[in-house]
């Protein structure tokens, strides 16, 4: 039962959260509070959560890799992020990773087999990239075996399989025209959905929130049509995105380096993928290096990497689709300065790009309410 105490008062049970976890107490506490409300738990079950990190058995991990850049790992390991890193080394046992493992040839195929065998129907497989099925799979071996067979045999007696990334989720970028080797996602090659934390990289949290749902609860959290966790992918970058008063006041870069770019206007004329993709990145930012550590926050706009369809697929200058949220009713003509004036003319176009019509306004408030079970941009769209 979750402790009545609060944090700073409570005894001794987390006293060997120090030299486990590396960390003080308090920012151990701390993160398991944030992981708390990330699972959606009440903050009255931080305490449950902390006792289940540190009490519950670390389970077995088999991480694959196939056709990526090694940035899902990277994300997860940088070294500026040691209280991530510790935390997640630490409550999972990550019995074989190719390139973090010490182990190499048949000692490391040896390992996989172990943990596999002494784990079985209980170990965690995540599978970091994209799937070649081209000449029969044989773009990329591993240990002499395909990685269309190591997959299906890792994944036979797994307890859940995480595909990572979003050439694991949904093919990424070795998957986009003209796809030579035929890259393909988990859930293609198991035949079966899996659950996914698309992003290039993904964002490390939601890796770790989705094995700590898994920890504490014994179940994984709640996905959406595409096998992401409502958690992380349930709102659309554009509803949290700090620039979007700009967007809303018809305030728009529309050049980098511009007046607008440079006073932080909304990137949505560069391309922004904001009002089209589902992810948290907004909200919770890379690096823990502090605000606006995000794609938009620096600058850029949002090529919609988490989002298949959009992400590597859609031209990074082609406008977004307007999948909640209704078009500003004002904009600047040409020879004004942005943030006023309109014609008829401006608005119906913006209008017609977002493919939007009226109701479009009831309907973002509806689903500021409410977290839409979506299924794909595409859907969404004609909702
Ligand atoms: Fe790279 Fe991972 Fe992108 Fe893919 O992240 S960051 S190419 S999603 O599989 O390593
Ligand atoms: Fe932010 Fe992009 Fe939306 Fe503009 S279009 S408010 S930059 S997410
Ligand atoms: Fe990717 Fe866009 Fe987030 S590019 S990291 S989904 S802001």
């Amino acid at each position: 039962m979750a402790s009545k105490l609060p944090l700073a008062a409570q005894g001794d049970e987390f006293a060997g959260v120090e030299k486990r976890f590396g960390m003080p107490r308090r920012e151990f506490l701390a993160a398991c509070a944030g992981i708390t409300a990330s699972i959606g738990l009440a903050a009255s079950a931080t305490s449950a959560v902390a006792q289940a990190l540190v009490a519950a058995p670390r389970p077995s991990v088999i991480w694959l890799h196939f056709q990526e850049c090694t940035g899902c790992s990277e994300s997860l390991l940088r070294a500026e992020h040691p209280t991530l890193e510790k935390l997640i080394l630490d409550i999972i046992s990550l019995d074989y990773h190719e390139t973090l493992m010490a182990a190499a040839g048949h000692q490391a195929e040896e390992a996989r087999k172990a943990a596999m065998a002494a784990n079985k129907g209980k170990y965690i497989l995540v599978v970091e990239g994209a799937i070649p099925t081209g000449i029969n799979g044989n773009f990329c071996k591993i240990g002499g075996k395909t990685a269309i067979e190591l997959i299906k045999e890792c994944a036979a007696d797994a307890a859940a399989v995480i595909a990572i990334g979003s050439c694991a989720s949904w093919g990424g970028m070795p998957s986009t025209s003209p796809n030579p080797t035929g890259a393909s996602s988990v859930a293609q090659i198991l035949g079966k959905p899996v659950l996914t934390i698309p992003g290039c990289p993904p964002n490390p949290y939601n890796f770790l929130t989705t094995v700590v749902h898994y920890l504490v609860l014994g179940k994984l959290p709640d996905l959406d049509a595409k096998g992401r966790p409502k958690f992380a992918y349930g709102r659309l970058i554009h509803e949290n995105c700090e620039r979007r008063a700009h967007f809303d006041a018809g305030r728009f870069a529309t050049e980098f380096g511009d007046a607008g770019h440079r006073e932080g206007w909304c990137l949505y004329k560069l391309g922004c993928k904001g009002p089209e993709t589902w992810a948290n990145c907004p909200t919770i930012l890379f690096g823990d290096v502090g605000g606006g550590s995000w794609p938009v926050g620096c600058g850029h706009p949002c090529i919609g990497c988490t989002e298949e369809g959009v992400g590597f697929t859609k031209p990074i200058h082609a406008l977004a689709k307007l999948l909640t949220v209704s078009p500003p009713t004002q904009f600047a003509r040409p020879a004004e300065a942005q943030g006023k004036g309109s014609t008829l003319a401006t608005v119906a176009t913006v209008a017609a790009v977002g493919g939007l019509a009226i109701g479009a306004g009831a309907r973002m408030a509806k689903n500021l309410g409410n977290l839409p079970d979506h299924s794909s941009a595409d859907e969404d769209s004609k909702r």
